[in-house]
């Protein structure tokens, strides 16, 4: 049995980690290859994620028991999944929608073509959010993984999106109208499993968002993978996500360059990109769970999975530790001072205009030579990082003790 050190890394359940049940319950299923591990059952998760330290598992309609389940075997599936939260202390922060396995939503489900699709998808999420509701979450995620083409001679995409509006509102409209304490976060992928797909990325989420009914209960949900499919900083996506109020749920893991969606054990591929990912949550005080929307290697059996899932938790916290002795080493708060001293004062007041204002910037003399020639140390603030990240500028601590793994 694998050794779990036990640190100053080692998952608490205040940390907010969580785990969609597909993520450790993934049976390492792909294009071009069967199944490799045994189902584990929902109440098998939510008792070895517990033992990890995890905080919560988030779930699909579909995730406890088959779509075609009778009443009377979904209650019992229900009933021993909520037992088990309750015995192993473990929280639900969010639900979500299957709307992209089952065959009828072949050609997209809120963007169907077929008006009754459309109707079906919104049953299935009015059912989901009511589930979601029982089990205690405050927020849906909604991954429109079917919403999109191969070949856009079928489908208008304004009659697309007007659709997608068209159901987005439709839930809105419910949770509002019977007084559910919930909120929507939208997920942005570019593709895979459809061609192309609408609304790519955060920020297209983020201008949709505003045109919808009740903006303010919809935020977004943004995963590392999928931004870095298109090729994007997700630090930055995660700034403007913030920035607007509409962090409301993220989805963590890791990304190759240029391939399909990995869905990596995070921190395992992008180290630094990922530092400054955690750096921001936690400088911005971001409250919401932190949700690994991940899954172990093919090559793993159960307890590699588990070794997955204390990897994802383990690297945030090491990042977060390195985030904090960044910021406190003294050479590197020395080279950000230089770079706002050097910055200058804002003396034409830009972050409020006025008419005079605007005459004295239009009558100042700016020396852009003499401006365009200050460096600006980013060389030497980045080897700083790059030290802090390999550790030759502050040691992990060293692990206190071993113990086997319960
Ligand atoms: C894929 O990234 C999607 C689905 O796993 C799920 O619907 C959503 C929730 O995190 N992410
Ligand atoms: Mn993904
Ligand atoms: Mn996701």
């Amino acid at each position: 049995m694998p050794k779990y050190s036990i640190d100053e890394f080692t998952p608490k359940k205040e940390d907010r980690f969580t785990f969609g049940l597909w993520t450790v319950g993934n049976r390492g299923r792909d294009p071009f290859g069967d199944v490799v591990r045994d189902a584990i059952s929902p109440t098998t998760i939510v008792k070895r994620l517990s033992e990890l330290g995890a905080y919560g598992v988030n779930l699909h309609d579909n995730d406890l028991g088959p779509i075609d389940a009778t009443q009377a075997e979904h209650n019992k599936i229900l009933g021993e999944f909520k037992k088990a939260l309750n015995d192993y202390g473990m929280k639900v922060p969010m639900t979500t929608v299957s709307l992209f396995y089952h065959p009828v939503f072949r050609d997209g489900a809120f963007t169907s073509s077929d008006a009754r699709i459309r109707a079906y998808a919104i049953q299935k999420t009015l059912h989901a959010i009511d589930l979601g509701v029982e089990l205690g979450s405050e927020i849906f995620v909604l991954w429109g993984g079917r919403e999109g083409i191969e070949v856009d001679a079928g489908k208008d995409a304004m009659e697309a999106l007007k659709w997608y509006r068209e159901a987005v509102n439709y839930l809105t409209s419910y949770v509002t109208d019977r007084k559910l304490n919930m909120k929507f976060a939208l997920e942005a992928k570019p593709n895979e499993p459809r061609g192309d797909i609408y609304l790519p990325t955060t920020g297209h989420m983020l201008a949709f968002i505003e045109t919808l009914d009740h903006p303010e209960i919809v935020g977004v949900n943004p995963e590392v993978a999928h931004e870095h499919m298109s090729g994007l900083n997700f630090y930055h996506s995660i700034a403007q996500s913030i920035d607007a109020g509409k962090l409301f749920h993220i989805d963590l893991n890791d990304q190759k360059p240029g391939r399909y969606d990995q869905d990596l054990r995070f921190g395992s591929e992008n180290i630094k990109p990922m530092f400054f990912l955690v750096k921001l949550l936690e400088e911005s005080g971001y409250s919401g769970p932190l949700h690994f929307d991940a899954h172990a290697y093919r090559s793993e059996d159960e307890e590699g999975v588990w070794d997955f899932a204390l990897g994802c938790m383990r690297s945030y916290n090491i990042l977060k530790s390195k985030a904090k002795s960044f910021a406190n080493d003294a050479e590197v708060k020395e080279i950000l001072a230089v770079l706002a001293k050097a910055g200058g004062n804002d003396e034409f007041s830009l972050d409020r205009y006025s008419s005079v204002g605007a005459t004295k910037l239009k009558d100042h003399n700016f020396d852009i030579e003499h401006l365009a020639k200050r460096g600006y140390g980013y060389e030497r603030l980045d080897q700083l990082l790059f030290e802090h990240l390999i550790g030759v500028r502050s040691g992990f601590a060293v692990a206190k003790q071993m113990v086997a793994a319960k």
